[in-house]
C-alpha cells in the first residue's frame, strides 16, 4: 500500500484548510498552492509549503493544470487532493495526475467522466438499479421523437442539457406545440455554455425535496452509504443551508434507499467519496446526477456518523480497503449547516473586503470551518462562501436551538454576511417543521421582500 507522505491541495479557502486539518491529523505533509490573490490564506500559513501557481484569475491559477502538476514535482508531493470544484471533476486532470505517477484522491477517471455526462451518468443508474425520472433513454435531437417521448412521460416535461448541471441549460415545457422552440432553446444554450449541443428529456418534478446519499466505495467492489442529506433549501441552483438526516425520510427509507446506492456502487467498483443526488417527490426516489467528489456539505454527515471523510478519503486512494462495515455505520441526532457567505442578506450582491472584527462562535457541538480570521481581506475573485457553521442536536429541534445560539454568537466585521438571512429562516415556522421543497426557499425570500 503507498502511505502517502506529502499531499498537494489544489483548492482555496475553507475546503484546502479542511484538508490540511485531515493530512496533519494522519501525518501527512502538506503543500498549498495558490493564486497571489490568496497569499495571505489560512491554508497557506499553516501548510508545510506553499507555491504560488498564478494570477487571480482561476483559470490561470486553480485550473492550470501545468502549474499545479509542476508545484507537485517541484515539492515532492506524492498525491493530489482536489477539493470540490476547479478540477475535481475533470477526468483528464485526474488521467494526468496518475500519469505522473501521484495518486489521485478521487475517483477512477473513467468514472468521473461517465458521471460528466447527464445522459451516460443516467444509464450507468438505471443499469445499475437505482430509479430513474421517467423520460428519454438518450439523446434527443429530433423534434417528433422528443414529442412522443414527451407524451409518454406526460407534461410537463423538462429539457436538459447532457453537459448541463447546476441547472443551467434547462426549459420546462407544458405543451407539445411549444417543444420545438424550446428545444432549440436548451439545445443552443447548451451549446454556448459548454461547447455541447446535446439536451435530452425528461418528466417535470413539480414541487420536489433534492435528497442526496453519501457513498464511499474502494475501487475493489466494496461500498457503503452514509445516509442522506437535504438540501432542497436553494436559491438559484446555490444551495443556503443542508441537514442530515432529512426530516422526511424514516430510517427504513435511509437503509432500502442507502442499500441501493452502496449496491450500485459496488458493482460499478466506484473509488472514493460521492454523492448521488435525487429528486424525492410523494415518497419515491428519482435518480437525476451523481457528483464524483467530497461536497461542501459533507460535515453534516460527519457530524451523525462520527466519520472523517476526508481521512477515508485519503485512506481509499492509499488503496486500503475500506475501515467500514455498513453495519459499523450509526446514525446519530441532527446535523444543520449555514453556508455564510459575504453577500448582501437580501439582494445576494457580493461583499468582499477586509474583516475588521473575526469571532467564531464554539462550545458544544458546534463546528466552524472557515478561514477567515481578523485583517485577512476577502477576494473578490472567487465564491463568496467564507464560513461554513455546522451544529449538531440530539434531535432536530436541539440542533435548531443551538444554530440560534451559534449565529448569535458569530461576528463578521467588514463585510455583509448572509447571517442574518439565516437567523430570519430559523424563525420561520414552516421551516422548523421541516416542510419545505426546492420552490420553498425562493418564494419565501420573495415573500420577505414584500
Ligand atoms: C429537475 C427538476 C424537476 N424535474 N428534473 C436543477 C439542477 C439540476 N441538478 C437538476 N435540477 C432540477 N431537475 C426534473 N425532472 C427540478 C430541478 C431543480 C432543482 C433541483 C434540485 C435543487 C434545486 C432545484 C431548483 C430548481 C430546479
Amino acid at each position: 500500500m503507498p502511505q502517502i507522505k506529502k499531499l498537494l491541495i489544489a483548492n482555496r479557502g475553507e475546503i484546502a484548510l479542511r484538508i490540511h486539518r485531515a493530512c496533519h491529523e494522519m501525518g501527512i505533509k502538506t503543500v498549498a498552492v495558490h493564486s497571489t490573490a490568496d497569499a495571505d490564506a489560512m491554508h497557506v500559513r499553516l501548510a508545510d509549503q506553499a507555491i504560488c501557481i498564478g494570477p487571480p484569475s482561476a483559470a490561470e491559477s486553480y485550473l492550470n493544470i501545468p502549474n499545479i502538476i509542476s508545484a507537485a514535482e517541484i515539492s515532492g508531493a506524492d498525491a493530489i487532493h482536489p477539493g470540490y470544484g476547479f478540477l475535481s471533476e475533470n477526468a483528464k486532470f485526474a488521467e494526468i495526475v496518475e500519469l505522473h505517477n501521484l495518486i489521485f484522491v478521487g475517483p477512477k477517471p473513467e468514472h468521473i467522466r461517465t458521471m460528466g455526462d447527464k445522459i451516460e451518468a443516467k444509464r450507468t443508474a438505471g443499469a445499475l438499479g437505482l430509479p430513474l425520472v421517467p423520460g428519454s433513454d438518450g439523446a434527443v435531437s429530433d423534434v417528433d421523437e422528443g414529442k412522443v417521448i414527451a407524451e409518454r412521460a406526460g407534461y410537463p416535461v423538462i429539457i436538459k442539457a447532457a453537459s448541463g448541471g447546476g441547472g443551467r441549460g434547462m426549459k420546462v415545457c407544458t405543451s407539445p406545440d411549444q417543444l420545438e422552440t424550446l428545444m432549440a432553446q436548451a439545445g443552443s444554450e447548451a451549446k454556448a455554455a459548454f461547447g455541447d449541443a446535446t439536451v435530452y428529456i425528461e418528466k417535470y418534478l413539480g414541487n420536489p425535496r433534492h435528497i442526496e446519499f453519501q457513498i464511499f466505495g474502494d475501487g475493489k467492489g466494496n461500498a457503503i452509504h452514509l445516509g442522506e442529506r437535504d438540501c432542497s433549501l436553494q436559491r438559484r441552483h446555490q444551495k443556503v443551508l443542508e441537514e442530515a438526516p432529512s426530516p422526511v425520510i424514516t430510517p427504513e427509507e435511509r437503509a432500502r434507499m442507502g442499500g441501493i446506492c452502496a449496491r450500485a456502487m459496488a458493482d460499478m467498483g466506484y473509488r472514493g467519496a460521492g454523492t448521488i443526488e435525487f429528486l424525492w417527490e410523494n415518497g419515491e426516489f428519482y435518480f437525476i446526477e451523481m457528483n464524483t467528489r467530497l461536497q461542501v456539505e459533507h460535515p453534516v454527515t460527519e457530524a451523525i456518523t462520527g466519520l472523517d471523510l476526508v481521512r477515508e478519503q485519503i485512506r481509499i486512494a492509499e488503496g486500503e480497503p475500506l475501515t467500514l462495515r455498513q453495519e459499523d455505520v450509526v446514525f446519530r441526532g441532527h446535523a444543520i449547516e449555514c453556508r455564510i457567505n459575504a453577500e448582501d442578506p437580501r439582494t445576494f450582491a457580493p461583499s468582499p473586503g477586509l474583516v475588521k472584527q473575526y469571532h467564531a462562535p464554539g462550545g458544544m457541538h458546534v463546528r466552524v470551518d472557515s478561514g477567515l480570521y481578523a485583517g485577512y481581506k476577502v477576494p473578490p475573485y472567487y465564491d463568496s462562501m467564507i464560513a461554513k457553521l455546522i451544529v449538531y442536536g440530539t434531535t432536530r429541534q436541539g440542533a435548531l436551538r443551538r444554530l440560534r445560539r451559534a449565529l448569535e454568537e458569530f461576528v463578521i466585521e467588514g463585510m455583509k454576511t448572509t447571517i442574518p438571512l439565516h437567523q430570519a429562516l430559523l424563525d420561520d415556522p414552516e421551516f422548523q417543521t421541516g416542510d419545505y421543497t426546492i420552490k420553498w426557499l425562493e418564494d419565501w425570500l420573495a415573500r420577505q421582500d414584500a
